[in-house]
């Protein structure tokens, strides 16, 4: 099995971002990220409530959504936290290296199906998406007693047709530790908004305010004219990975050898891949592998040949349609959150 385990029970475990193979990551190898110990849900007795500002509140049982028209796509989740442990000086929360990400081919019905059933109110503003499992949050600014994983989006965003209710992950029933029976899947978002284990929806009139949106996953947005604001992590940042070699791997002089690895964005392609073996000093462009194909991320590779012996520090850099580059460092007003620079993978060539 290729996987890291960094904690059980909440589990967060990583796939090994080494043994990328392809467009789709199994589900076996797909990382987990738990907030609280995963739920033991039933299939024939979940039920999911829609309620808030709408016209009819409804419930619906999986028999019940399994009838609405389903659709298919491919989309990648990244964690907010992935490849935390290029960040120096340390930061709390779980160490992910590179494999907090995957990508994988959804199947499920369109959220704005059921917002469109249940009638959503002419001053509605979020959509709430609450998941069955509880306990009590990490940081101590928090709520006295136990809370929900929830998340919401806004009304916008959340009638977008890509955004699912999703029952099958790569064509196999959605496994218990990805959020099954039904898990919400945001396209293009930090995979925090990928709510599972989806038990109630609730439409809003006012922002929500929620733990995972207020103490946990945000940064500091700077303006020109506003002070320094508190906002929501959304939208992924473009970002490139390498997969091979491995960190301190041992590549043989003077022979060919592929540096591969995988790029995304938001809902922007990635445009180009460069690869830098001198630690960002040059740069020299990759070759796209696969795609573009919207919210997957592009595979690349890059053929090398070092001439001399000694360590080197390789790096990727992904650029975007819109014409967004990997920065060469972290931006602290993201904190420990969005670790999108490109970082050193260092190798011994021998
Ligand atoms: N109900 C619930 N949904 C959740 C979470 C959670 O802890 N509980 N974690 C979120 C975070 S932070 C991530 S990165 C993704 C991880 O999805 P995965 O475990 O299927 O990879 O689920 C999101 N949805
Ligand atoms: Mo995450």
């Amino acid at each position: 099995m290729t996987m890291i385990v960094r904690e059980t029970s909440p589990d967060n475990i990583e796939s090994l971002f080494s043994a990328l193979d392809g467009p789709l990551t199994s589900n076996a190898n797909f990382y987990i990220r738990d907030h609280f110990p995963a739920p033991n849900l039933d299939r024939g007795e979940w039920r999911l409530r829609v309620e808030g500002a709408v016209e009819r509140p409804l419930e619906f049982s999986y028999e019940d959504l399994k009838k609405f028209p389903m659709t298919k796509h491919t989309a990648l989740l990244e964690c907010a936290g992935n490849s935390r442990v290029f960040l120096s000086p340390k930061t709390e929360g779980v160490q992910w290296e590179l494999g907090a990400v995957g990508c994988a081919e959804w199947t499920g019905i369109s959220l704005s199906t059921l917002l469109e059933q249940a009638g959503v109110q002419q001053d509605a503003v979020d959509v709430v998406l609450e998941g069955a499992d509880e306990g009590v949050p990490e940081k101590s600014s928090k709520p006295k007693g136990n809370i929900h994983y929830a998340r919401s989006l806004p009304l916008a965003r959340a009638r977008g047709p890509e955004v699912l209710l999703a029952f099958e992950m790569n064509g196999d029933l959605l496994p218990a530790a990805h959020g099954g029976p039904v898990r919400a899947i945001v396209p293009g978002w930090y995979a925090m908004s990928s709510v599972k284990w989806l038990t109630r929806i609730v439409v809003t009139r006012r922002p929500f305010n929620g733990y995972f949106q207020t103490v946990e996953y945000t940064y500091w947005k700077e303006d020109d004219v506003l002070p320094a604001e508190q906002v929501q992590i959304g939208e992924i940042a473009v970002k490139s990975a390498i997969a091979r070699p491995a960190m301190h791997e041992q590549i043989a002089l003077g022979k060919d050898y592929r540096i591969f690895g995988a790029a995304w964005a938001s809902d922007d392609a990635v445009v180009r891949v460069e690869i830098s073996t001198d630690d960002g000093a040059t740069w020299v462009e990759a070759k796209l592998a696969s795609g573009p194909k919207e919210h997957a991320w592009r595979l690349w590779e890059f053929a090398w040949k070092p001439e001399k012996s000694g360590r080197y520090m390789l790096r990727s850099r992904a650029t975007d349609s819109r014409g967004h580059t990997q920065p060469a460092e972290h931006d602290w007003n993201y904190g420990n959150y969005i670790v999108d620079h490109t970082f050193s993978i260092p190798v011994e060539v021998a």
